[in-house]
């Protein structure tokens, strides 16, 4: 037993050299720039950490494998940059960034993520950047975490990838969009978007798939265009239990296009425009509420088809509580009434749809 214990003893040993290169590199301590500590790392697993102060520099960190860049704990440090990103990370792997506050970047993004992939940006602020919050292109596996984006020109968060996941960040007064995706199993998750000039959440950039998007608990506020709204491209997502509320157009819009997408469970109210606008395919809308709708409640539109309406509830729309352009499409155990128009009209002949067992208060063909 005493020549086993010795045995791995000596093997852990042997592993030792290999982890000991793992440094610890202090700034200003050791460097006097953020900068020159990122360019000294050589080995995995050095952690850079930064005191407090603000430090005017645009850092990037190229090549580097399991890095960690992070604020001291407690400390307030902030890297800010007139023009240029104050932070890049790029064709880097397993790299994690922690409670940085970003600012300036009036010609470009607050931080950029490109090309890189297994990239944990945790408790970060980005602020000031004259186009978009955080930008996240070409990479895989990147999660960005509990961070704040205010006050920036573009989108708060863009990301063009897969597998990434936006956990509980929030965004304040982005110029555009809140967050727009495109890619292979997204995940937003727990985000608060607040007084955006465009949409909440779109997913799809260009028309190409953005598919298997989970977009759970969000919060949106006051969005100057949709809330969520889901591109030509976007397939097979599940939006879930999110809440919208005071938008300037419709609470949720699935455009022409997209296909088989689950919408479940999602509050609505206070819209300028429609709760829920439907061009799409295949879709499944069940369970959402809407509530106080400047327009309709659901306004399914005559380009769509082959959806299912199962135990929506709709009240105190200003105009229909639903309005049936689209056909070949199922509406079951659906409420509306006290809405200021028709609970429900259908503007096609009603035998293309399929009603079941609707508690609607007034309905007209
Ligand atoms: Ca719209
Ligand atoms: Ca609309």
């Amino acid at each position: 037993m005493k020549t086993m214990i010795l045995a791995v003893s000596f093997l852990a040993a042997a592993l030792l050299p290999a982890a000991a290169q793992a440094a610890k590199i202090r700034v200003p301590a050791d460097f006097p720039t953020i900068q020159a500590a990122v360019n000294a790392t050589t080995g995995y697993g050095d952690v850079i950490e930064v005191s407090q102060g603000t430090y005017l520099e645009a850092v990037s960190l190229v090549f580097k494998d399991e890095l960690t860049l992070q604020a001291k704990k407690g400390h307030k440090v902030i890297i800010q940059s007139a023009a240029a990103t104050p932070l890049t990370v790029s064709l880097s792997s397993c790299v994690h960034v922690k409670n940085l506050r970003l600012e300036g970047a009036t010609g470009s993004s607050g931080l950029d993520v490109n090309l890189s992939n297994d990239v944990l940006v945790e408790g970060c602020s980005v602020s000031g950047s004259g186009q978009d919050g955080i930008r996240i292109l070409l990479c895989g596996g990147v999660t960005v975490e509990d961070c704040t984006v205010k006050w920036v020109t573009g989108s708060g968060i863009l990301v063009y990838g897969d597998n990434v996941c936006l956990l509980g960040n929030t965004v304040l007064h982005a110029g555009w969009n809140g967050m727009r995706l495109e890619g292979l199993a997204l995940t937003v998750d727990g985000n608060t978007i607040k007084d955006c000039g465009q949409r909440g959440i779109v997913l799809g950039l260009s028309d190409t798939t953005t598919e298997g998007a989970l977009v759970v608990k969000n919060r949106i506020d006051g969005a100057a265009q949709d809330g969520i709204y889901l591109d030509t491209g976007a397939d097979s997502c599940v939006i879930l239990s999110n809440t919208i509320l005071r938008g300037d157009d419709d609470g949720i819009e699935v455009a022409l296009g997209a296909a088989d997408n689950v919408l479940q469970q999602n509050n609505v109210s206070s819209t300028i425009g429609d709760g829920f606008e439907v061009h799409c395919w295949y879709g499944s809308f069940c369970k959402n509420k809407v509530k106080k709708a400047g327009n309709d409640g659901f306004w399914v539109a005559g380009d769509s088809s082959h959806c299912l309406f199962f135990k929506n509830t709709i009240t105190s729309s200003a105009s229909d509580g639903f309005q049936v352009n689209g056909q070949d499409s199922t509406y079951m155990q659906n409420t509306a009434n006290k809405n200021s128009g028709w609970d429900c009209v259908l503007y096609v002949a009603p035998g293309t749809n399929a009603f079941i067992d609707n508690k609607f208060g007034t309905i007209a063909e």
